[in-house]
Order: C-alpha cells, then sequence, then structure tokens
C-alpha cells in the first residue's frame, strides 16, 4: 500500500491520515467546497474537490470518489465512519476498481447491515439474544400471541434499522397492533424495507461493546469492552474503557461471544459488537458495526494499540501479530464528545465560528479534533468539534484529568458540550459506575448547567440566540426541552 484515500473529512480524516503518514503511505484528502481550508485537507499530501457542501453532492458521491481515486493511482480507500462507511455498494465499487477498501468484506456488510440477517447468520455460535422473534414478523395475531409469551414491554424493531432508528416499545397487549403498524409503516418510509421484529424490552440496559480485529487467515481477537451508556438520543456523549461492572469472566464471554458474531460473517479488520447488559448481568446481542468507531481512542489507551494501523496491516494481507493471550489492557480511559451543540437549549446545533479555540493539553489528555481557531462549524454536516480524550491509571485519575480538560478547553463564538461533560464528570451516579442507558433523561435538565454559567457567556448565547431565533424557530418546531429559561421567548 503506498497511496491511501480517506473517504472522509475532519477529526477522523486526520486520525487515519496520521497513522498512514507513520507508516510510510501517502495521502488523498477529499472535500466538500464548504471544507476547502479544514486541517485534514492540507494533511493530506494530494487533495480532491468533491462538489458542494451537501454530503449527498461531496462526501457521499461513492462512484466520483473511485473515479478520482483510479486517477491519482490510489491502492486503498479508507472510508471513516458515518458516510460511506457501511455502505455495502461502495466497499464493492471500490474492490471492483482494484482498489483495497479499508474495511470488511463486502457480505459481512451487507448481514451485519440487517438484524434479522445478522440472527440468522449468527444462530449456530449461541451468542445470548433474548426472548424474541427472529423472522420477519407477517401475521399480527401470530405476533400477538408471541408477544404474550415473552411478556410486556416488548420491543417493535425494524431489520434495517440501527442507532435507535424505527424502535418502539409497547407497554400492553391493548396497543400492541397499532404501535405494530406505525412501526412496518415507518420502516418502509425511513428504511424502504418493512420487516420488523420483536424483543423483550430491556427497561434499564447499560449499553457495552466489544471491539474485534480480524485478519484474512482466520485468526480473530477482541480488544475488550467499551461502556458506552452515557447518550442521549442515540448519540453517544461519554465513553470509557474498561467498564466498571464487567468481572474477568463476563469480559471473557462477551468477548467470545463477540469473536463469534465476527466469525460467523468472516470478519476482516476492525469491527465492533454491541450489547446490552440488564440489572443482573445477563448479556444481549444486539448488532455489529462493521466499522472503525468514534470511540475507538479509549480502547486505543487501554490497550496500546493503533487500530488504524492494525487495519490497514490486515488490509494488506497481513496476519494478525499478536494472539488473545498477549493481549492485556491498564489503566482507565474516558472520552467526551465535544459537540458544537448548546446543552441549555435541548441540545440544538450551535453552529458558527470558532472565535477563540484553545485545546487543553498535557499528561494523559489525547485531543483528536478537526478545526482551528477562527473556522467555522459548518451547518452541513455531524457537529462534532473534538474527541477529549484522558487516560488514567485508575477511573478517579482518568476523571480528574476530565475535569481539569474541561476546565483548561477555551472555546467561544459556539456553544458546546463541555459543561454537559462537567455534569457528568461530577455526578455522584457517574462516579459512582451506577448508570444506565437513562442517566441523562434521569439526571439531567438544562436548569443544572445554568448556575455555572458566567454572565458573559449567557449575554452572548442570549445575543446568538435572538440573531438566530427566526432560523431555530423554523427548524425546530416540536420537541423543547423543558424549563430553559433562555429559550425562545417570543
Ligand atoms: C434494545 C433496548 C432494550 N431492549 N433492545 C437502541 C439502539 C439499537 N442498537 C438497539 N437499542 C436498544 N435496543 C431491547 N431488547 C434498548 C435500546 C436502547 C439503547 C441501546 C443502547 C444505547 C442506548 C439506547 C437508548 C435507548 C434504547
Amino acid at each position: 500500500m503506498k497511496k491511501l484515500l480517506v473517504a472522509n473529512r475532519g477529526e477522523i480524516a486526520l486520525r487515519v491520515m496520521r497513522t498512514a503518514r507513520e507508516m510510510g503511505i501517502k495521502t488523498v484528502a477529499v472535500y466538500s467546497d464548504a471544507d476547502r481550508l479544514s486541517p485534514h485537507v492540507r494533511y493530506a499530501d494530494e487533495a480532491v474537490c468533491l462538489g458542494p457542501p451537501p454530503s449527498s453532492e461531496s462526501y457521499l458521491l461513492g462512484d466520483k470518489i473511485v473515479e478520482e481515486a483510479k486517477r491519482l493511482g490510489v491502492d486503498a480507500i479508507h472510508p471513516g465512519y458515518g458516510f460511506l462507511s457501511e455502505n455495502a455498494a461502495f466497499a464493492k465499487a471500490v474492490t471492483d476498481a482494484g482498489i483495497i477498501f479499508v474495511g470488511p468484506p463486502v457480505h459481512a456488510i451487507e448481514v451485519m447491515g440487517s438484524k434479522l440477517a445478522a440472527k440468522e447468520t449468527v444462530k449456530d455460535y449461541n451468542i445470548p439474544m433474548g426472548p424474541g422473534t427472529d423472522e420477519a414478523i407477517t401475521d399480527i395475531a401470530a405476533a400477538k400471541k408471541i408477544a404474550a409469551e415473552i411478556g410486556f414491554p416488548i420491543l417493535i424493531k425494524a431489520s434495517a434499522g440501527g442507532g435507535g432508528k424505527g424502535m418502539r416499545v409497547v407497554d400492553k397487549p391493548e396497543d400492541f397492533e397499532e404501535q405494530m403498524q406505525r412501526a412496518v409503516s415507518e420502516a418502509i418510509s425511513s428504511f424502504g424495507d418493512g420487516a420488523v421484529f420483536i424483543e423483550k424490552y430491556i427497561t434499564s440496559p447499560r449499553h457495552i461493546e466489544i471491539q474485534v480485529l480480524a485478519d484474512n487467515h482466520g485468526n480473530v481477537v477482541h480488544l475488550f469492552e467499551r461502556e458506552c451508556s452515557i447518550q442521549r438520543r442515540h448519540q453517544k456523549v461519554v465513553e470509557e474503557a474498561p467498564s466498571v461492572v464487567l468481572t474477568p469472566e463476563l469480559r471473557a464471554a462477551m468477548g467470545k461471544s463477540a469473536v463469534d458474531v465476527a466469525r460467523s460473517c468472516a470478519y476482516a479488520g476492525a469491527g465492533t459488537v454491541e450489547f446490552l447488559i440488564d440489572d443482573d448481568l445477563n448479556y444481549y446481542f444486539l448488532e455489529m458495526n462493521t466499522r472503525l468507531q468514534v470511540e475507538h481512542p479509549v480502547t486505543e489507551l487501554i490497550t496500546g494499540i493503533d487500530l488504524v494501523r492494525q487495519q490497514l496491516l490486515v488490509a494488506q494481507g497481513q496476519p494478525l501479530s499478536f494472539t488473545q493471550e498477549e493481549l492485556t489492557f491498564s489503566g482507565h480511559a474516558l472520552e467526551l464528545r465535544v459537540y458544537a451543540e448548546d446543552p441549555t437549549n435541548n441540545f440544538l446545533p450551535s453552529v458558527g465560528n470558532l472565535q477563540t479555540y484553545r485545546p487543553p493539553k498535557g499528561h494523559g489528555i489525547r485531543l483528536d479534533d478537526g478545526f482551528e481557531e477562527g473556522m467555522d462549524i459548518p451547518i452541513y454536516y455531524d457537529p462534532m468539534i473534538a474527541k477529549l480524550i484522558t487516560y488514567g491509571e485508575d477511573r478517579e485519575e482518568a476523571i480528574r484529568r476530565m475535569k481539569r480538560a474541561i476546565e483548561d478547553y477555551q472555546i467561544t463564538g459556539v456553544a458546546t458540550t463541555l459543561p454537559f461533560g462537567k455534569f457528568v464528570m461530577e455526578h455522584d451516579a457517574f462516579i459512582a459506575g451506577k448508570f444506565t442507558t437513562h442517566f441523562v433523561k434521569k439526571y439531567y435538565s438544562p436548569e443544572k448547567e445554568e448556575g455555572t454559567k458566567e454572565e458573559a457567556e449567557i449575554a452572548a448565547l442570549l445575543a446568538h440566540r435572538i440573531l438566530t431565533s427566526a432560523k431555530v424557530t423554523a427548524s425546530n418546531t416540536t420537541k423543547t426541552a423543558s424549563g430553559s429559561k433562555w429559550k425562545r421567548r417570543k
């Protein structure tokens, strides 16, 4: 591999290119008109403009990316996360062009992109799945009977869904039929695939995922877990490794299940197997993500393994250079996603100009970002500014360091989730490790932030709000947060 095109933008494009450069691989950036001055474009050895800012006219143009890759003599394409990373047709187009796709085989992407196909594929491997159906529901009366057997509440899931899209909780039998009909029509309109299935609803789960790595010679290992329960509306905000609740036995069992899931679909490269854990520490397979994930750095910090380097080695056909027994982890890592979103206003995107941008530094701090002072945060893409990652000998040290790093991080011009991160780090339930996926809903309200705000910040926020209120109102007419006193006074 001599030349790698990174089909992505922002922090992950930079993250991938840095490792490529260390390995002596030349890099090609792609960019939209909105990103022509971005760090990832300057960092690359070569750069190609794909088109106008909207993703559909730039970063999602798979055929154009392949065409440019051929023109520039690229021999591999790394898709990052999001955009085309889990698009089987793109992976196939890349491979058909004689270019290495830095990701799993097309078949693995296809199978894991359908939850029902995934369940079918892992069937022979004894992966814990919890009660439910493993085929698309066609007969409502039959499904209702199964639901009664499982016991309410149950959850209706779209096979083609993901990240929480197309899910419906049903509390009682009377609601079943109506919710089922809604779920099916929602699945058709969102995914063009009306297949749904039901599962027992785990009411207060933790979300734990296992990092796996597989080569093209039959070797599969896991790199332990990441705890990702601190999320809001299916968007993760804080991740950590290891999880405080896993015993060595449970970790080994979940690790083996994750490896089996990877084996079942002949996986190669880096992937993540998602599980839920209930109050009694039973675990259930949810889905497999066939990409490098946003939160991969916490795994890198506790294992010392550069996951992008491993991806690039596997993509070149090399066997893994370590066995499961040789893998260990030490210390504790935390990641806070810093979004240009306003936690005091229902986490609405707060795009604008990074007037001040001074990242924290020092021992045990890793900052993966893609912006610089003075840059605009474009409205076209995910509003994540940076991933603030801290490492400590133990969880307490990682938390202390995160609090210090949040304090040192200076951003003005846009509102960010940094104060929300401080709220999490100082919360007793988080400190005690006693939390579920309901943490944010259960404990967080915008008022929590406002006492901590400097007056100047509030004034700036208000001014911004007034100047942008027309746009904000138009783009968010529903789902307002309860009780922020700074919100949309008319
Ligand atoms: C569940 C569940 C409870 N019970 N399945 C959400 C995303 C998708 N990957 C699966 N999800 C869930 N599946 C059963 N049987 C609760 C969720 C869920 C969730 C899972 C992980 C992280 C955050 C979540 C937030 C709400 C619901």
